[in-house]
């Protein structure tokens, strides 16, 4: 636990506050400096870095948005000259510009420091050899458990994602330990080890999966299945990527890296703060980034933080797991559906997480329609029982969601898996 012992996971809050509040004064000073944006809104919120002498001043300050990143495309929001950063990553796009992010020597460090925190989290150290099927490139997945990884000293192994049969092929012949990836991967993962029946031959321990929300149900699933402990990552490009928070041994909820990146829950309609425990948008504001600070930044992930004291011995807090992202939220016939909830009724009811969400809208009501992936076994056998099984999650479906859906039973293999993020909502409405 050497570099755990190193780090400040667990400084005593009191200390770990005026930490806070002096990076927080330099953070900001930095920002009104540099970034001509971000002056010019503090000065439309009638701030002064003046105002801000720790984080009990931080909601003065104006949040700061995605599309507000997107305006600034390209280098609009960067701090510091392009001379002094090193790498660029950037989010998707798929709803958008996408959102370029900067980084110094520095930032990079830090960055691989919060992945490395999470690797040792979940139980590594020198001696693991960690595959990291996270896509390599603009994506921050692979570069960061990368970084992380071999900052730790494992023997780091740059699968990216894609290739399952090679990823199979090194995790037995290079005793792979550690695997990192997304969930949904790690289940495609599962399928294709269980089929090859290369099970024997392959000795993980641990899984380090994020980048997508999943559930407790598929965490059991994936033990089970790949016969390991299966932790869960959380980080967004915006911040520098995996490695905002991680969990520990004790599985109850993301640590988050509060030396460098404070936390706050708000009320998404009203935007006032929330207390630690209340369900709420996350915002983040980094405490110590140089070429690309960010500050309260509205995620849009939803969830809740808490102060509980944790058995580990880490003191930040923690956050849960991400319900989903408030931009995922369907809004079904009135009702707020999250695809995870889905989830948790297909995989409580014996199916696994391949399904597939199809909502339209017909003179003028949504359908609301879940594909549902039958195991080789259940089609082996479900002749004449396939209405049986459809009405039965129905019935599930309606007791989590309080909606009715229509389901439909496809064959083992007929949806697409995915090798990064799992798409799993097609949403054919014209809004
Ligand atoms: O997904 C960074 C990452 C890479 C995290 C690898 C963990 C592991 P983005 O592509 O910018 O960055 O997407 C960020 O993904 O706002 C959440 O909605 C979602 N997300 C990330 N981790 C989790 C998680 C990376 N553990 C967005 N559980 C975030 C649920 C997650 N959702």
């Amino acid at each position: 636990m050497k570099y755990y012992q190193e780090t400040a996971e667990c400084m005593p809050r009191e200390e770990l506050k005026k930490l806070q509040d002096e990076k927080l004064v330099k953070q900001i000073k930095h920002v009104w400096e540099h970034v001509p944006y971000y002056r010019k809104k503090m000065e439309e919120a009638g701030v002064t870095p003046d105002d801000i002498k720790g984080t009990d001043d931080l909601y003065r300050l104006p949040f700061t948005s995605k599309a507000d990143l997107r305006d600034s495309y390209p280098d609009g929001l960067l701090a510091v000259p392009k001379s002094e950063c090193v790498r660029l990553h950037s989010t998707s796009g798929t709803t958008g510009k996408r959102v370029l992010v900067y980084y110094t020597r520095n930032d990079i460090d830090l960055w691989e420091d919060c992945c490395a925190r999470a690797l040792t989290a979940a139980g590594a150290d020198e001696n693991d050899v960690c595959q990291v099927a996270y896509g390599y490139g603009l994506f921050t997945g692979g570069f960061g458990l990368h970084g992380g990884s071999q900052k730790l000293g494992c023997l780091t192994i740059p699968m990216s994602s894609g290739n399952t049969d090679r990823q199979l092929q090194f995790m037995a012949d290079l005793g792979t330990t550690i695997l990192c990836c997304t969930p949904s991967y790690a289940q495609y993962l599962a399928e294709s080890m269980e089929e090859k029946g290369a099970g024997g031959d392959i000795h993980l321990k641990a899984g380090v999966f994020g980048a997508e929300a999943w559930s407790e149900e598929m965490r059991k699933d994936l033990e089970k299945r790949l016969g390991i402990k299966a932790f869960d990552i959380y980080g967004l490009t915006e911040l520098s990527g995996p490695g905002v928070a991680y969990e520990c041994e004790m599985q109850q909820g993301m640590h988050i890296n509060e030396d460098h990146f404070y936390a706050e829950t708000i009320d998404p309609n009203t935007l006032e703060p929330l207390p630690v425990g209340r369900e709420g948008e996350l915002v983040f504001t980094s405490l110590d980034k140089e070429a690309f600070p960010i500050i309260r930044y509205r995620t849009r992930d939803i969830c809740e933080l808490s102060a509980e004291p944790c058995a580990c011995g880490r003191t930040f807090l923690k956050m849960c797991r991400p319900r989903g992202r408030s931009d995922d939220m369907l809004i079904i016939r009135g009702v707020n559906v999250f695809p995870s909830q889905v989830e948790t009724v297909l995989l409580d009811a014996g199916y696994t997480s391949n399904y597939q969400i199809v909502v339209d809208r017909v003179n003028n009501t949504d359908t609301f329609e879940v594909l549902v992936e039958m195991t080789p076994e259940m089609f082996s056998d479900s002749l004449g029982r396939i209405t049986e099984m459809e009405k039965d999650l129905v019935v599930r479906l309606k007791d989590m969601l309080g909606i009715q859906a229509k389901v439909r039973m496809v064959t083992p293999k007929s949806i697409v898996r995915s090798e990064g993020k799992a798409v799993r909502v097609i949403d054919k409405r014209k809004y």
